[in-house]
């Protein structure tokens, strides 16, 4: 008679988000992708670690255009954040508002909210927006590269106050 009430109160203990646990994720970002989508949704304010390791070909051949997730010490026009190096590790959290299809091309024109940071070789972030969080490289022009950085995402839960 009473094992069912038991196993009720077993499952919805079972079920109750663990508020404080951090998890920790790896995501390998390729160097020739503008954005790697993590498959993680965060919200704003939310505070996530990030460490990156690897090293990337901002040219493909050109033995002197290698560097870290610190970047190459220039800055050019054809970046995503113009004030942090080129090649450095960045990410982007963005919102999806709609997807339309190009008539003539038959292209995806994906309207979206985002906001890019700086993330670096190591970095705490307190996330800028709620959404989708992407990683990538801070290049416009990433056919030519090679490499990836591997990078570890350390999200915190949310604690209650
Ligand atoms: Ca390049």
């Amino acid at each position: 008679m009473l094992l069912a009430p038991c196993f009720f109160l077993f499952f919805a203990v079972w079920n109750v988000p663990k508020s404080d646990e951090t998890s920790v994720h790896n995501i390998t970002v390729l160097a020739n992708v503008n954005w790697t989508d993590t498959g993680l949704d965060v919200s704003e304010g939310q505070e996530i670690y990030f460490k990156a390791l690897g090293e990337i070909s901002l040219q493909k051949g050109n033995p002197m255009a290698h560097c870290g997730p610190d970047g190459y010490d220039l800055k050019s026009v054809q970046q995503p954040l113009l004030d942090r190096n080129i090649g450095a590790l960045i990410g982007k959290v963005s919102e999806l508002i709609s997807v339309t299809v190009d008539k003539e091309t038959g292209e995806e024109i994906r309207n979206e909210i985002f906001k890019y940071f700086f993330v670096g070789s190591e970095n705490k972030v307190s996330m800028p927006m709620s959404g989708r969080l992407l990683l990538g490289i801070n290049e416009n022009i990433v056919g030519d590269n090679d490499g990836e950085y591997s990078v570890m995402v350390s999200i915190e839960g949310i604690k209650s106050r």
